[in-house]
């Protein structure tokens, strides 16, 4: 796969050339969002993972970060442009939040039509759940448009573009065509890219690679994903060039860098979150409100509830492990945080009443009265405390089915302190490539394995549990939101320079 130019010189100039520069960083999400309450309008930050990581490197490089205004008090604090400098508070460093507006109609079918229904079942290689309408893929073009407009009305010579996820396939070659400067446009897809066979069930496929050519640097977590989507580009896109080892795609107008950059979690300070002394107290809040022994076992799950994340395939096994081992019995808890999502879509409905209908049968099979073995919490629970239960927690289960990267397993792995749980993950989680070695593997559909690796988890010796954390944390703590940040920056700085060298 292509490691990318990586001449420190050409770095260092060009960054500190385009540090005046305007970088637009475009996301479905945005990073602040203003809400009405009474008469007041409250603000909502970013709270951790990567908007806050890219929010920091916005501040530090101002620009523009164009997002959905999704905020019921969002209009009235923007300019007659729709810009408002966050964060509000002048005294820190500012950047210009550019909002588009979205009709209820509009979300409906590029948000959860297009993008949910179409691209994140494709990407996952869950073809049976694809569902396909001309509504949505219409919507989908149009709101790709807007954004684009948006950017294009923006940019100059010196602009850097970096859009986030797969909200935006076709956006790229929309701005490039849209505007008669040449801004550099980079792209990071946050989900797992599939080979040809999949990717050929994806309706308007050939318009979304197309769509994708349009960027510079193309990134994704994994070199699995970077080499699925070159061969892809190969098969069905027969103008392009592509060379898979450099990770290049030669196109008549141009061409396109595609590179892996893992995303990381901040490490530090979810470390120091998790081990404050107040962190312990939380914990102790959370097991009084919810009836579990503070002294017993633990082992906790953490996901959106996504047919995605492998949490039938979770509690199954555990369902099992409570049939092997009835010693565990009243002395072992499972805490599953399960935050609602996507509730509208049939098939994220079916997954929560899954979820559901298993933890009731699991606690009616096995609880006793002063004992219950799930513990599942739908409500949104605070970084305080999900950091307090990832601290405490035997043990982590983290069991996608497939799954890009995998933010939970490094958090889990950033809050340990002595005495350390352990990670059991998914071979299937883009995180796995880098900490395979490890954790306690497991392919989620096999029941069996899944039930004993749980199981060794829970009775592995203190020494080996050490062992395996300190280098899961380094690895994690090298590798972190920061890092991730800056390579992307500098792999665009050294695109961009090479692009305009030619
Ligand atoms: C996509 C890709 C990729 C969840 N519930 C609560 C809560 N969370 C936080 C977790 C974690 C995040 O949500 C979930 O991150 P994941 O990485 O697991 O998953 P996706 O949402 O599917 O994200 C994924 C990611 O993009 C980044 O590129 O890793 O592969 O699918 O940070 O902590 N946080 C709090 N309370 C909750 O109840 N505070």
């Amino acid at each position: 796969m292509n490691s990318g130019t990586t001449d420190q010189q050409l770095r260092g100039a060009t960054l500190s050339e385009s540090a005046d520069s305007q970088y637009l960083v475009v996301s479905n999400r945005e990073p602040y969002r203003h809400d009405r309450d009474g008469t007041d309008i409250t603000v909502d930050r970013p709270n951790g993972g990567l908007t806050s990581g890219l929010d920091g490197a916005m501040r530090r490089l101002g620009g523009t970060w164009i997002a959905w205004g999704d905020g019921d008090a969002d209009r009235e604090v923007v300019d007659d442009e729709n810009r408002v400098q966050v964060p509000p508070d002048a005294d820190e460093d500012q950047y210009t939040l550019e909002r588009v507006w979205l009709s209820e109609e509009e979300q409906e079918n590029y948000y959860l039509g297009f993008s949910n229904r179409v691209l994140w079942p494709v990407c996952h290689s869950a073809l049976t759940k694809i569902e396909s309408e001309r509504q949505h893929w219409e919507a989908y073009r149009d709101v790709n448009q807007r954004f684009a407009d948006t950017v294009a009305e923006r940019v100059d010579e010196e602009s850097v573009v970096w859009l986030q996820d797969y909200h935006f396939g076709l956006a790229p070659s929309m701005i490039r065509s849209q505007t008669e400067h040449d801004p550099a446009i980079a792209h990071f897809w946050h989900i797992p890219w599939p080979g040809p066979d999949a990717f050929r069930a994806c309706p308007h496929g050939e318009e979304i690679l197309r769509g994708l050519l349009g960027n510079d640097l193309l990134g994704f977590h994994v070199d699995r994903y970077c080499e699925n989507f070159l061969r892809c580009v190969d098969e069905l896109i027969p103008m392009a060039t592509v060379d898979v080892d450099a990770g290049i795609v030669h196109q008549p107008d141009g061409r396109l860098t595609v590179r892996s950059f893992p995303l990381g979690v901040e490490a530090d300070r979810i470390q120091k979150q998790a081990t404050e002394a107040a962190s312990h107290d939380r914990f102790k809040e959370f097991a009084d409100e919810h009836g579990i022994d503070a002294d017993g076992m633990l082992a906790l799950g953490v996901d959106r509830l996504d047919y995605t994340k492998g949490i039938p395939e979770r509690l199954q096994a555990l369902e099992r492990l409570l049939e092997e081992q009835p010693n565990l019995r009243e002395s072992f808890t499972y805490v599953q945080v399960g935050s609602e999502s996507r509730s509208e879509i049939p098939a994220y409905e079916q997954v929560q009443a899954q979820v559901a209908e298993a933890v009731e049968r699991i606690n009616d099979r096995f609880g006793t009265g002063g004992w219950q073995p799930v513990v599942y919490e739908t409500g949104y629970v605070s970084n305080e405390t999900l950091y307090a239960l990832y601290r405490e927690a035997d043990a982590a289960l983290v069991s996608p089915i497939r799954d890009g990267m995998n933010l939970v397993a490094q958090e889990y792995v950033a809050a340990q302190a002595e005495g350390p749980g352990v990670l059991v993950l998914s071979e299937q989680a883009g995180i796995h490539d880098r900490i395979g070695d490890d954790v306690l593997s497991v392919t989620p559909q096999n029941t069996d394995e899944f039930a004993s690796a749980i199981h060794e988890a829970l009775t592995m010796s203190d020494t080996e549990r050490e062992r395996r954390m300190t280098t899961l944390r380094r690895e994690i703590q090298r590798n972190d939101l920061e890092s991730w940040t800056e390579a992307m920056l500098d792999e665009i700085a050294v695109v961009d320079a090479s692009r305009n060298g030619r």
